[in-house]
């Protein structure tokens, strides 16, 4: 309760800011996109995780507002790129399931892309592979919608669950995110390796984008790359980053 009040002042209080990490393309190794993290920093300079933080945020139900400012400041993140000449990149937002169930959340995805003139097809929302195996006949239902404003979606810690070939089909999403804990083990023990190898076999067949998630160093990038991965993410290519730095460093790839 004392951390729900904390989190309400720090909200409004604007100490919750959002980091970028870019995505890279294994290929060319240049940037095509990045996912944008929410951190909050408190005012004695401490940071919360949002493993902490965002359970909290859904349990009190603040988190229909903080979902809402990520999305409209994302957004208007990559508006502020695309005018800088960065005009092939996609932004990523993380989506709770909370926040993705909200009978509001598809008039606010249309309102937040109105509004800061965001094209639909450079965003993303990222839901959990969890969240992509419940309610199946509703969660089709508001893909399709989401799909009819152009926004992409991508399963985010894709691995972690059980999802069937089937019922993947049947999201028609465009993108898996391969969960940091099979990219760690990619170079390790071949168990690991074998789990890396079928997801990427699997949005291979499925025709879908895929990057792995928490590459570190270049094996690992090797590795994925032979293995067919088109896109990664990770320290190994960049930290996340905030705003500000993350036009620097985009500039300074160009
Ligand atoms: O950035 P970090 O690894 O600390 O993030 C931890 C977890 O918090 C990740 O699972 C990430 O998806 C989640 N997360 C980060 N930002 C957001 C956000 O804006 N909204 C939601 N719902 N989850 C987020
Ligand atoms: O679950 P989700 O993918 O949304 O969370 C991404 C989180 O992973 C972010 O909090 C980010 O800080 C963290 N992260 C990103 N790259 C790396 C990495 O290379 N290694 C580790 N350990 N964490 C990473
Ligand atoms: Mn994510
Ligand atoms: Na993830």
């Amino acid at each position: 309760v004392r951390m729900m009040h904390a989190l309400r002042t720090a909200f409004s209080q604007h100490e919750l800011f959002l980091m970028y990490q870019p995505q890279i393309d294994l290929a060319t190794r240049r940037p095509v996109g990045a996912e944008a993290l929410l951190r909050w920093r408190t005012r004695d300079g401490k940071f919360v995780s949002p493993d902490r933080f965002i359970p909290i945020a859904e349990y009190s139900g603040l988190i229909i507002e903080m979902g809402e400012w990520v999305l409209r400041t994302a957004c208007a993140e990559l508006v502020r790129l695309r005018a800088a000449g960065h005009r092939a990149f996609t932004i990523s937002v993380n989506v709770s399931q909370v926040q993705f169930r909200h009978p509001q959340f598809l008039p606010m995805l249309r309102q937040a892309l109105e509004e800061t003139g965001a094209p639909p097809e450079y965003v993303e929302l990222e839901i959990t592979e969890s969240m992509a195996m419940e309610e199946p006949h509703l969660l089709v239902e508001m893909l399709a919608e989401v799909r009819r404003t152009g926004v992409k979606v991508a399963i985010d810690d894709f691995g972690t669950g059980f999802s069937s070939l089937s019922h993947l089909q049947r999201l028609r999403i465009d993108r898996l995110k391969i969960d940091r804990a099979f990219v760690t083990e990619i170079t390790g023990s071949s168990r690991g390796s074998s789990i890396a190898e079928m997801v990427i076999q699997l949005g291979r067949n499925l025709g879908l984008s895929i990057v792995a998630e928490g590459v570190e160093d270049e094996r690992q990038a090797q590795v994925l790359y032979h293995l067919g991965c088109p896109l990664a993410q990770g320290f190994l290519f960049a930290r996340p980053m905030t705003a500000e730095d993350l036009a620097a460093w985009l500039a300074g790839e160009a």
